[in-house]
């Protein structure tokens, strides 16, 4: 396989065209004003008011530094995304960092901003082998505690946060990236505990014990592409479905790259669903080769865009053409705030978001807001999320 692992290691504008109308002003400050006392204010050619009409709902990760203290990338944040995705502050590393002490404070900001300007939120992600606690795992593939203590300490850390979101949170990575490039499970410390794939359908049933009108989503990465990854991940999920376990959809990561052909992303979704499942595209960036640091947002090929726009536009569409298909986030939308330079560095990879550096609209931004203009006659989403917002 010619596409690089993207094995996660540890962590480490005015846009309104020509004067169109509002549907109402925005206001983007944080907890200013309690939930749902007033309208959230967004313009008609917004992503978010376009996803609309189809009932689809347009995400974006979120990154919580930026909240509040970016007066841009807070407006655009309001203004543009109809739900909303904590980029790292719901992962066990941050509302963990000390055993037994838990830190909410950055994630409850989040849930506060989404109510405020009724958006959804993708909680993400309960169950990953990434971005642990030191204290649990350094790598996410060895540990110093028993099978016991980590059966007992999953079940807590799931319940726990489930709780303490209860409510507030649309769709939730309960499992993410169970799976190698070539299909075989993941060896983290999750399945050496339990000895093979069976934490995943208890981190399902915690879940769901604990918080039963979430949606209950399995997110990977690569599901875009039909292959042996793909197909170990259908497997699984049609084995939970038939033992009944609460799963109700499946995340299709995509993170994409121009080097790579497109993936015959809509089958992979269609088949999913056809499984009685929801599905979602939930990390969508689309990187390509690029200039050195500090023009890492600068592509080396003046032909890159093209293709940058032509993968969001099927991306897009490929979530358009499939009903179960209820949101559509992009893994960030400023160049600058991506994950992607730092971590494809060599060759340098970037400029895979809808906005540049200065949070200025790129040409793919308007590809999407045209698409979804034109995409009236798709079928209309169903079940909660999919009424307006
Ligand atoms: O974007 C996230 C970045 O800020 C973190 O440093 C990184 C740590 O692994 O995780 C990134 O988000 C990942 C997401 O949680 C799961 N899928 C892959 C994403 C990109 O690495």
């Amino acid at each position: 396989m010619l596409r690089p692992a993207l094995s996660i290691g540890l962590v480490s504008a005015t846009v309104l065209l020509g004067g169109m109308a509002l549907t109402g002003s925005a206001s983007a400050e944080p907890g200013a004003a309690p939930a749902q006392s007033q309208a959230a204010r967004y313009p008609a050619d917004s992503l978010r008011a376009l996803g609309d009409r189809v009932g689809l709902r347009i995400g974006t990760a979120v990154n919580t530094d930026e909240l509040g203290s970016n007066a841009d990338y807070t407006r655009i944040t309001a203004e543009q995304f109809s739900s909303v995705t904590p980029e790292n502050v719901m992962k066990w590393q941050l509302v963990e960092p000390t055993r037994g002490t838990y830190d909410w404070a950055a994630a409850d900001r989040l849930v506060a901003f989404a109510k405020k300007n009724k958006q959804l939120v993708r909680g993400h992600t309960l169950v990953w082998h990434s971005q642990l606690p030191t204290w649990l795992s350094s790598d996410g593939y060895t540990t110093t505690l028993s099978n016991d203590e980590l059966k007992a300490l999953l079940k807590k850390h799931i319940q726990d946060q489930v709780k303490h979101f209860k409510g507030d949170i649309w769709q939730w990575d309960v499992v993410n990236e169970a799976f190698d490039d070539d299909g075989q499970p993941r060896q983290t410390i999750w399945y050496k505990a339990w000895g093979g794939l069976g934490y995943i359908a208890d981190a399902f049933r915690w879940a769901h014990e604990a918080d039963p009108k979430a949606l209950l989503f399995y997110n990977d990465y690569n599901l875009e592409f039909t292959g042996v990854k793909s197909n170990a991940v259908y497997d699984l999920v049609r084995s939970l479905k038939a033992q009944r376990v609460p799963i109700d959809g499946v995340g299709f990561q995509g993170h994409l790259d121009t080097q790579y052909g497109f993936p015959d992303l809509q089958n992979n979704l269609q088949r999913f669903a056809d499984l009685g499942l929801k599905v979602a595209e939930t990390e969508v960036d689309v990187r390509t080769f690029t200039q050195a640091p500090p023009n890492e947002n600068t592509p080396t090929n003046p032909l890159a865009g093209y293709a940058q726009e032509s993968y969001w536009s099927r991306a897009l569409k490929a979530c358009l053409a499939v009903r179960e298909c209820i949101s559509f986030t992009p893994w960030g939308f400023g160049d600058t705030y991506s994950w992607i330079p730092g971590w494809f560095d060599n060759p340098q990879e970037g400029a895979a978001l809808l906005y540049d550096g200065n949070l200025q609209p790129k040409s793919q931004y308007y590809v999407l807001q045209q698409d979804l203009a034109l995409a009236a006659g798709a079928p209309h989403r169903s079940g909660p999320g999919a009424g307006h917002n």
